[in-house]
């Protein structure tokens, strides 16, 4: 059982859905409320984890198998885990963190098609029985959020150079999560404008809170 004090809440979406945009809101949202918050990042969050992040997102570097890639992002959760998520919880912090699990289930298990019994197994291993309390899936279409995503004028990163098939399995696997646990992800249609997005965000969140 968990003896966690705080709650743990992901963010979650394919390529430019808002979720960078919506953390700050959500984490304010919740500080006006009394509530401590740690916000964090995946791959990321710790300073090993970023340093894989580094390599993960790197695309001018050798190419990474698929395995290599899926290992790295577990190493960098299980660092994280440890190192961050787990001493906030059980101090009473609620963490906020952009992006986890769901993320390697929709990238690598639908966009490189890993096997999800694979994926499953490396979640057991590393996080135990830790779950997210609440995870936010931000869903648009494809071709909207990429075409958001580019409008930010940075340079593309290794999974945003990916095809528009690819974003698009990832999609699907994201919806098939949000089935099959629909008690802890909460869609919200995040083709929307951004004032109707964070209306939904809170009132999931005053769910939460209640
Ligand atoms: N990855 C993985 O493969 N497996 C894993 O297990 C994990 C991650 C954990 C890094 O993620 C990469 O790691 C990610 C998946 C992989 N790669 N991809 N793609 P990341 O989260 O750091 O990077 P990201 O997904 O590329 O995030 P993003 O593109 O920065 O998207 P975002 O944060 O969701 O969007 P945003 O920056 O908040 O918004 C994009 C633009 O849209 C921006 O100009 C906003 O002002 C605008 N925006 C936001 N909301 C609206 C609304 N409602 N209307 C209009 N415009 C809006």
């Amino acid at each position: 059982m968990s003896t966690n004090k705080g709650k743990f809440i992901t963010l979650e979406g394919g390529e430019g859905v808002g979720k960078t945009t919506n953390v700050p809101f959500i984490r304010d949202y919740l500080e006006s409320r009394g509530i401590p918050v740690t916000v964090t990042r995946e791959p990321g969050g710790t300073l090993v984890a970023e340093k894989i992040r580094g390599l993960l997102l790197d695309k001018n570097s050798e190419d990474l198998t698929d395995q290599t890639e899926i290992l790295l992002m577990f190493a960098a959760r299980s660092q994280h885990l440890k190192k961050v998520i787990q001493p906030a919880l059980a101090q009473g912090q609620w963490v906020l963190c952009d992006r986890f699990t769901d993320a390697t289930y929709a990238y690598q298990g639908g966009g490189r098609g890993m096997s999800l019994a694979v994926i499953q197994w490396l979640e057991n291993f590393v996080q135990g029985d830790l779950r997210p309390d609440l995870t936010f899936l931000l869903d648009i279409p494809v071709e909207i959020g990429m075409s958001r995503a580019k409008n930010r004028s940075v340079e593309l990163d290794r999974f945003e150079s990916e095809h528009s098939q690819f974003f698009d399995r990832i999609r699907q696997v994201y919806l098939q999560q949000a089935q099959h646990y629909p008690a802890r992800i909460k869609v919200i249609n995040a083709d929307q404008p951004l004032e109707s997005v964070q209306e939904q965000l809170i009132e999931t969140l005053n769910k939460l809170l209640s």
